[in-house]
């Protein structure tokens, strides 16, 4: 691991008077330069899956706010779309997938059209190339609860009906698509890290929804099973999960997944939660996104109480979820460069 990085070295004990920082969604549509590249490819899936331009996006918010971490610009549909899945982003409508949503449809799923994620590792390949020596390279996957929901409802949802109908009516099949999606998870970040990713990042967004029996099934396994799946290859390669919304089940997510950090959500209490988590699992966030559409002030505010309550964890400042598209860049700026300046 390359410990003059500021975003790697925080995994370990070493102590810096510089808190590392990246942003979920710091690529994206509030970037005028991303909504251009974005036009020119046509299409979501044309830019993630073209290693130039999804390269080009990716480093875009580097140049401008100088974060310690570079996210791959990719999607968490990509894996539903290496196992043979028709996805699509539609303009004010979101994903749009054709739907799996019984042990008949599973049979659709395969891993022959695998090697169409190709352009995704090719694209970290480049992004390792340009990136500045002080800047972590951040690969991704969803996990298979959250990416599985938008296979069963065929893009977003709100109340998950599809999901909980064949949850709840044939679990075996179900479990079975989870596992698959675990599978091809591994697979997928393993080639990610042979690209060139230096710290993963497992992306639970929906598993909020879930019961406490359910929560373990179909998150904390699931995760614990890509864990042990890419670390048998590389032991050393940092995995933060982001279990978002999962309240009361966190800190056992946190003991049983074997992530070596986590992604806390806004909703948070800090002073509840921290003494609950193992020292030595680093912590990352939770800064209200919906502060970057406020005023400069309070938003410092609230970020400088997250640096204080932080300060002797380890720790990477972020958001407790992405970046929205109506932010104003210069805002973005602010926070960056108040994060850079901080000092423990
Ligand atoms: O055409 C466009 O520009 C569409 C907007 C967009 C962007 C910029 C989508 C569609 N995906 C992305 C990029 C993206 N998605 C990244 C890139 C790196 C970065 O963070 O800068 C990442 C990590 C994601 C991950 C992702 N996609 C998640 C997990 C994180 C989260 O936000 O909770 C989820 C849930 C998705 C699904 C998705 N992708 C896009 C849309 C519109 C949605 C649906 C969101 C929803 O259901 O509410």
């Amino acid at each position: 691991m390359d410990m003059t990085k500021l975003l790697l070295s925080s995994f370990q004990n070493k102590t810096s008077s510089q808190t590392p920082f990246w942003f979920m969604r710091q690529a994206g549509r509030y970037l005028p330069e991303y909504r251009e590249v974005r036009k020119q490819a046509g299409s979501f899936m044309n830019l993630a899956l073209n290693p130039e331009l999804a390269c080009e996006v990716t480093l875009q918010p580097i140049r401008r706010f100088g974060m310690s971490g570079a996210i791959l610009f990719s999607d968490i549909l990509m894996i539903p779309y290496g196992l043979g899945v028709d996805v699509e982003f539609v303009e004010g409508k979101g994903p749009q997938l054709s739907q799996i949503q019984n042990a008949q449809d599973l049979t659709k799923l395969s891993f022959d059209s695998f090697d169409r994620l190709n352009p995704v590792y090719e694209a970290l390949d480049r992004i390792k190339s340009e990136l500045g020596n002080e800047t972590s390279l951040i690969g991704f996957c969803g996990a298979p609860w959250t990416v599985a929901t938008y296979m069963v409802e065929g893009g977003s949802s709100k109340d998950f009906k599809n999901m909980k109908k064949w949850m709840y009516t044939d679990e075996e099949s179900f479990s079975e698509m989870i596992d698959l999606l675990a599978e091809a998870s591994i697979q997928y970040l393993k080639k990610q890290v042979k690209a060139g990713a230096e710290v993963l990042q497992i992306f639970d967004s929906w598993c909020g929804v879930l019961t406490k029996e359910n929560f373990d099934k179909y998150s904390i396994q699931p995760t614990k099973k890509i864990v042990e799946g890419v670390k048998a290859d590389f032991p050393d390669i940092p995995i933060i999960g982001f279990p978002r919304k999962c309240g009361s089940n966190l800190p056992k997510y946190v003991r049983e997944t074997g992530i070596d950090g986590v992604s806390l959500d806004e909703t948070v209490d800090l002073d509840l939660t921290l003494g609950t988590i193992d020292e030595k699992v680093l912590l990352q966030g939770c800064l209200d996104n919906g502060l970057l559409l406020g005023n400069e002030e309070k938003m410092l505010i609230e970020a400088e109480k997250i640096l204080h309550k932080m300060k002797n964890r380890r720790f990477i400042f972020n958001l407790g979820h992405g970046v929205m598209k109506y932010t104003n860049p210069d805002q973005v700026g602010v926070l960056s460069e108040f994060i850079k300046s901080w000092k423990k």
